[in-house]
């Protein structure tokens, strides 16, 4: 039976990342005059590496105008990371980064019907109170009762220590909740942890195989283009609903790779 839902953040509860991390990267550069900038096609690459200082740090590795000691590197990463997680939480107060549509229907039916839900994110937790406060004003959980972030674990996504540490904290066996995810990574962090998973498809990570969920669809706005197909009654909007993801996940029809 399903009880709880477990909800990635950047790519799933918002399109963050193209005009909200990566612009904010954009401006810590400028800040520290660094003639660096992010395209939107090469943040695209960088993506593959979650955390955003790791990100800072593979790019420099590829750079000749980085500081060439580790100590060195590692010291600027840090330091633009901050400035980046200020101009983040600074972008996201004046409205840039959205919720996507159909997420707070979809988290408010859940509340309703009484599901515990969780953040589950590699994300650094000034990023995630910024994007909760937001939307969801209230307490610094806004509707989560549990929210795990970046600082929380040792080993970030595709690793399963956030879900891991999200199943113990809710008491919670895997197969009673279901992962809402955007990425492979966050898909792999899920399924290692045993948790059936959502895909739910985000702008970088619009054609990337993925491999071992119970559905997959372009977002939780439309019951159209999904596989397998929801089916049963829907909502006057259209959106997925409860019903969907219970349907899924009870079937557990593990479609092994989604192209
Ligand atoms: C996505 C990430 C993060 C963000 C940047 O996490 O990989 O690194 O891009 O966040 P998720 P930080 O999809 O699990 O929410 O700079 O705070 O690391
Ligand atoms: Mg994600």
């Amino acid at each position: 039976m399903l009880r709880a839902l477990l909800w990635d953040v950047d790519g799933t509860l918002a399109e963050s990342e193209r005009d909200g991390h990566r612009v904010a990267f954009n401006q810590a550069f400028e800040a520290m005059q660094l003639p660096w900038r992010w395209s939107a096609a090469h943040y695209g690459t960088l993506l593959r590496v979650t955390g955003g200082r790791e990100r800072l740090l593979a790019d420099m590795a590829g750079r000749a105008d980085a500081p060439a000691l580790a100590v060195e590197r590692e010291a600027l990463a840090r330091e633009l990371h901050r400035r980046k997680n200020a101009a983040y939480a600074e972008l996201v107060r004046a409205g840039a980064v959205p919720l996507r549509p159909g997420v707070r229907e979809l988290i408010e039916e859940a509340a309703a019907a009484g599901l515990a839900q969780a953040v589950v994110t590699t994300t650094s937790r000034a990023n995630v109170q910024a994007l909760l406060k937001r939307h969801f004003g209230g307490s610094p959980c806004g509707p989560f009762d549990l929210v795990l972030c970046g600082e929380d674990v040792a080993a970030k996504k595709p690793d399963p220590e956030v879900y891991l540490r999200a199943l113990a904290a809710l008491r919670l066996r895997p197969p009673e909740a279901l992962a809402i995810e955007d990425s492979p990574g966050g898909v792999a962090a899920a399924r290692a942890a045993q948790v059936p998973v959502v895909v739910v498809r985000s702008e970088y990570f619009a054609a990337d195989t993925v491999e071992d969920a119970v559905a997959i669809g372009p977002g939780l706005h439309t019951r159209q283009g999904w596989s397998p197909p929801p089916h049963g009654r829907c909502a006057a909007d259209g959106r997925v609903t409860l019903a969907d993801l219970r349907r899924w996940h009870a079937g557990m029809e593990h479609v092994s790779q989604f192209g």
